[in-house]
């Protein structure tokens, strides 16, 4: 597949600003398992807290600085999945917007600061802002890969 026909890599997107439903869980997907998680069960891993995040978009203009604190991706993929050999993670929305990140750049230096956040300035991230919401800091392009309401996370 051609990076350009992947949908989980769009070169832009109108975003969807309300939450496409009230629950604010998703299903982490791997090999025939799949597990329900809420914000409350991620707080059982380390909280990692990642300063001076931007959302920024070209066609609605930056915000931030965010101080966003969530569970790392690759803790969660380490814990729960174990010994399967996987190169890849799609998460995607409820709204059906989404990403792929791939092992190569989670274990790369700075790799365990892209999060499944449920706070945001040290205060509950609320359902309107996306929780639970993925953050890649290293994105600054309109924001593509912060991807609100997460409702499933798979591991290939
Ligand atoms: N679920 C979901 N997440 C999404 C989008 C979306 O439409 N749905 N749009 C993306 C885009 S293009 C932008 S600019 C930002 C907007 O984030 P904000 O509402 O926090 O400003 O969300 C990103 N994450
Ligand atoms: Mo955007």
């Amino acid at each position: 597949m051609k990076e350009t026909d992947d949908p989980l890599q769009p070169h832009s997107h109108e975003p969807n600003p309300a939450p496409p439903s009230a629950t604010p869980g998703f299903w982490l997907q791997w090999d025939t398992n799949k597990q329900w998680l809420t914000p409350t069960d991620l707080k059982k891993w380390p909280l990692v807290r990642v300063p001076n995040c931007y959302i920024v978009s070209t066609g609605h203009g930056r915000s931030g600085p965010f101080l966003f604190g969530g569970v790392a991706i690759l803790t969660l993929i380490d814990e729960m999945v174990g010994e399967m050999a996987w190169t890849q993670v799609e998460v995607v929305s409820g709204d059906g917007f989404g990403t792929r990140l791939w092992a190569e750049e989670l274990r790369r230096e700075g790799g365990d600061q892209i999060i499944l956040s449920y706070e945001r300035d040290k205060r509950p991230l609320t359902r309107e802002a996306g929780l639970v919401r993925l953050i890649v800091p290293s994105e600054a392009d309109d924001a593509l890969r912060q991807v609100k309401w997460v409702a499933t996370v798979t591991i290939k």
